[in-house]
């Protein structure tokens, strides 16, 4: 099949996810299109069945606001005639599905042909920025003229029939990681370096936006620093990194966080974890929990949307509520003196993790598409 994926190239999980699903349907010989402003971040390197259309916003006096919208509407439109596509995958609803649902009607008017959009709702385009009056008609009646749509948790079907009037079916296609890629052996020489007396290593990454509660993560991390050596690699970046170095610096454990920034290679700093955080308001999912237990990483997170789909309470590590730092810091102390529970914990996650590999997810997506693929390519 020739797929379209329109996707935000940045860090966030979404376009993390496209990226690594379209990298997968191409190694199963679809031809795959990315369309967005920038090459995804885990775009990397050269495949014979990827192509990526960059979407040019030219800039003019009178745009105080440049139409990114119009412009990757067009470029959609671009793509699908001279690619001849088969369908389009539109990754957030928030601007992706809106220019989709254009790029359709145009293409209709001039061939005839009504090219099918998929939408996949990624999270806070349903329960943050979906919601707000300013994008809610728009958001709305783009879902419903989506030909399939997809959630990634069932928490995030549940939110999106909750606040908006949708009248299709949602099927709800989880998130995935690639178990093989994640679940390596710890590079000793890494290890070494960033705990060198064999302190515990405990991990947060996010794009530290104030849904994530990094003041959380850093109190937490306080707790389990007075009870035990350890060290905390905060990974990406966002506005509340300096809310997080000042606490780190008020708490006195400064030379025990290292911020690491935004990073590509997550399967090699995960491989040296033994605990992920994430405390966060919401999460539709938490694909970084899921890529951290691939690792091999018990997680201590919140109990919000749908992690408690992924982290098993009790099990691949503890939920609590929002908020509740002592609850999360005491799980986490108990676990990380526990060598024996810890390691049973560790292989628990990674069993976790086997449930939603890539290899039983992307078959999913590949029986969607051929259910509204209607050419030759099917
Ligand atoms: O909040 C983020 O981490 C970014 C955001 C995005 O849209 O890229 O992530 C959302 O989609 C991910 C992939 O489906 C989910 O794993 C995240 O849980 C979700 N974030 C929220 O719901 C806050």
């Amino acid at each position: 099949m020739k797929i379209g994926i329109v996707c935000y190239p940045t860090f966030g999980g979404s376009g993390v996810l496209a990226t690594e699903l379209g990298k997968a349907l191409a190694e199963k010989g679809h031809e795959v299109h990315f369309i967005t402003y920038q090459q995804p971040v885990r775009l990397n390197g050269f495949h014979a069945n990827i192509f990526y259309h960059e979407v040019r916003v030219p800039t003019y006096p009178l745009f105080d606001y440049p139409p990114y919208e119009l412009a990757l509407a067009s470029t959609m439109v671009d793509v699908i005639l001279n690619h001849d596509l088969d369908l389009i995958h539109a990754h957030y609803a928030i601007p992706h599905a809106s220019a989709a649902y254009t790029a359709k009607q145009i293409v209709k008017q001039k061939t005839g042909r009504s090219v099918p959009v998929i939408t996949t709702l990624h999270g806070t385009d349903i329960t943050l920025v979906g919601r707000d009056k300013t994008y809610e008609p728009v958001v709305t009646f783009s879902i419903n003229e989506s030909d399939a749509i997809t959630a990634v948790s069932e928490n995030l079907k549940a939110e999106t029939l909750k606040h908006f009037e949708i009248k299709k079916e949602i099927q709800v296609i989880n998130n995935f990681v690639d178990v093989s890629r994640y679940n390596k052996k710890p590079v000793a020489a890494f290890r070494q370096v960033i705990a060198p007396h064999q302190e515990k290593i405990i991990i947060h990454a996010s794009n530290f936006r104030k849904i994530k509660r990094i003041d959380d993560v850093m109190a937490i991390f306080n707790n389990i620093h007075k009870a035990l050596p350890a060290k905390l690699l905060m990974v990406g970046d966002g506005p509340e990194r300096p809310v997080a170095e000042d606490l780190a610096r008020q708490f006195g454990i400064e030379n025990d966080v290292r911020f690491l920034g935004k990073q590509e290679q997550m399967e090699e700093i995960l491989a040296v974890s033994d605990l992920f955080i994430l405390p966060s308001e919401y999460e539709s999912f938490g694909l970084a929990a899921l890529e951290a237990m691939a690792a091999g990483s018990v997680v201590i997170s919140s109990d919000a949307g749908g992690l408690g789909e992924i982290n098993i309470h009790g099990k691949t590590g503890y939920t609590a509520p929002v908020g509740d730092v002592e609850n999360m810091s005491q799980h986490a102390i108990a676990l990380l003196k526990d060598e024996a529970l810890l390691k049973e914990f560790k292989h628990n996650a990674i069993a976790q993790a086997k449930l939603f590999d890539i290899h039983h997810v992307i078959p999913v997506y590949e029986a969607l598409y051929k259910q509204y693929c209607r050419t030759g390519n099917c």
